[in-house]
């Protein structure tokens, strides 16, 4: 049962795909989640695949699609159906916040993702020039989304900080999406 004032998730299978600049985490957040561990990863062409149980009976499949900016034009292509949208942010790359604004954008823009909420992981924030949540969100204009839900949570996918909060509130945002 969802929490009072909160309908349960719709789906016993959702599909959450995860996306964001190349080097920002995703595939090391993907597979902390998956086996909590933190693997080498190498930058990601293509995608990685994996479902994972989040709460007793309810799985997510998570697409974790390569970010390289040579690879960006092929995102399109994984956002029909998609539930939730996990947006990665390496919090210590300043100079790419813009790029990282600029993709987020584009992503939300596309006509498959009206109405999706969305989650950004302000990932990295064991690097001592980490941005914070509250820069990320100026930074990245998330004020400007009102036209659906979306949270912010500070994680590091190397020390696994975070990363309990961050599946919560996906489930927080499943309970949100549009009625099928
Ligand atoms: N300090 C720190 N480094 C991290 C963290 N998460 C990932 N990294 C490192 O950042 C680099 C990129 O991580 P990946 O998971 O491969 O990045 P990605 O977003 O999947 O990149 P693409 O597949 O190219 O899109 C690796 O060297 C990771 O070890 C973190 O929380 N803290
Ligand atoms: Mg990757």
């Amino acid at each position: 049962m969802g929490a009072q004032n909160s309908k349960p998730v719709h789906k016993k299978h959702s599909r959450v795909v995860m996306m964001g600049l190349d080097f920002s985490g995703k595939s090391t957040i993907l597979y902390k989640l998956k086996i909590n561990q933190t693997v080498e990863t190498f930058p990601t062409v293509g995608f990685n695949v994996e479902s994972l149980e989040v709460a007793k009976n309810i799985f997510i499949t998570v697409w974790d699609v390569g970010g390289q900016d040579k690879l960006r034009p092929n995102w399109k292509e994984y956002l029909e159906d998609t539930d939730v949208l996990i947006y990665v942010v390496d919090s210590s790359d300043r100079p790419r916040i813009v790029d990282a604004t600029a993709e987020l954008l584009t992503v939300l823009n596309n006509v498959n993702m009206a109405g999706v909420p969305f989650l950004v992981l302000a990932n990295k924030q064991d690097l001592p020039n980490a941005l914070t949540t509250k820069e990320l969100v100026e930074f990245l204009k998330l004020e400007n989304y009102d036209d659906r839900p979306w949270e912010i949570l500070g994680c590091s996918a190397y020390t696994g900080e975070g990363l309990a909060e961050a599946v919560h509130a996906v489930l927080r945002l499943l309970r949100r999406t549009r009625d099928p």
